[in-house]
């Protein structure tokens, strides 16, 4: 080798190992290359089927897996940790090309974090995300794909102060709670409880898991009311983690002789088509949009993954505000 070779072939090795350096920093797990005539095999352990965001998700991961012509193990696990768990399990034995899962709660997932890990198969995090009860939760997946639900809650409290306009006369406020544990739930009462503190007068007198269901919603909002009454308060506003709840919340309302949407001010999040419904309707007063429209996304990450790329650890959803004035008009335009 003439001397110059040597300094071109040094060269290219410590581009290399830079290179090499620079993509070990991420901790991916890379899928197992793919020969170009076999399908993709995406593992996706679903929460269930509790609401309408639910089944808009379901929907959009099922269209975008075969529009972008990916086997899609599919496994709904009826609201419960335990299914997902024993989901996530066989998709290991199977050796899917890559796992992604909506985690119900929070916590609990270490063991089973730690197997796909061990089997390297990497993971996705739909949705919501999880926490470790030891180590950092980032080195167990490669990618977290959803939205900012602090932000969310935010939204729904910044929403409601513009609206009320009240600054000295007492709002009571009657929290619906989505599920125990769930990331949406946590966060969003954190982003919200963040603006009702800016905001003295507003107290959240009431706050209940209604576990992100209509009949939850509906069976939680009968009893607030009931006891409201028999403590001699009066409920202002409801904040709901979820328009499915609201929904049920609204019935409630009616049978109990209120207009709701006018005695009690409503804003709830998700921007469901039922909300948009509701908004027309004068019984609900605002929104705000958590898109679940993640099949596209979900789908180039995987390929990208199998491709041996490296893709972005935490992709947030774009999102709006929804009152009732623009429901009307937004409507058709809804995708969910
Ligand atoms: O808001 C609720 C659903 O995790 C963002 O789960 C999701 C939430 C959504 O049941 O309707």
């Amino acid at each position: 080798m003439t001397k110059w070779k040597k300094i071109a072939v040094a060269l290219s090795v410590s581009v290399m190992m830079l290179t090499l350096a620079g993509c070990g920093g991420a901790k991916q797990e890379a899928a197992a290359p793919k020969p170009a005539d076999k399908k993709i095999v995406l593992g996706f352990s679903q929460i269930g089927a509790e609401s309408e965001w639910r089944t808009a998700n379901t929907e959009s991961i099922k269209a975008s897996a075969q529009t972008a012509g990916i086997e899609l193990k599919f496994s709904d696990a009826q609201q419960k940790q335990e299914n997902q768990i024993k989901a996530i399990r066989s998709f290991i034995q199977q050796k899917v090309d890559v796992i992604a899962f909506s985690p119900v709660v929070e916590t609990g997932w270490d063991a089973v974090l730690q197997e796909a890990k061990a089997a390297k198969i990497p993971v996705i995090l739909s949705d919501r995300a999880v926490k470790m009860s030891s180590g950092n939760p980032e080195d167990f997946y490669v990618a977290f794909m959803g939205s900012d639900f602090v932000e969310e809650g935010r939204r729904a409290g910044k929403w409601l102060v513009g609206f009320m306009k009240q600054d000295k006369e007492p709002v009571n406020i009657v929290e619906l709670q989505g599920t125990v544990g769930s990331a949406p739930a946590i966060d969003r009462k954190a982003g919200f409880e963040e603006i009702m503190k800016q905001n003295p007068n507003y107290k959240i007198i009431k706050s209940q898991t209604g576990d992100f269901t209509r009949a939850k919603g509906k069976e939680v909002m009968e009893s607030f009311l009931k006891s409201a009454k028999a403590d001699g308060q009066k409920i202002d506003v409801l904040f709901a983690h979820n328009d499915d709840m609201a929904i049920g919340a609204i019935q409630a309302i009616e049978e109990a002789g209120l207009k709701p949407g006018k005695d009690i001010i409503i804003v709830s999040i998700d921007g469901v088509k039922g909300a948009f419904e509701a908004m027309i309707a004068g019984k609900l007063n605002a929104s705000i949009e958590c898109s679940p429209l993640l099949g596209d996304q979900l789908m180039a990450a995987v390929k990208d993954l199998v491709a041996g790329k490296t893709i972005e650890k935490r992709i947030v959803t774009k999102e709006g505000v929804f009152p009732a004035e623009v429901a009307a008009k937004e409507l058709p335009n809804r995708k969910y």
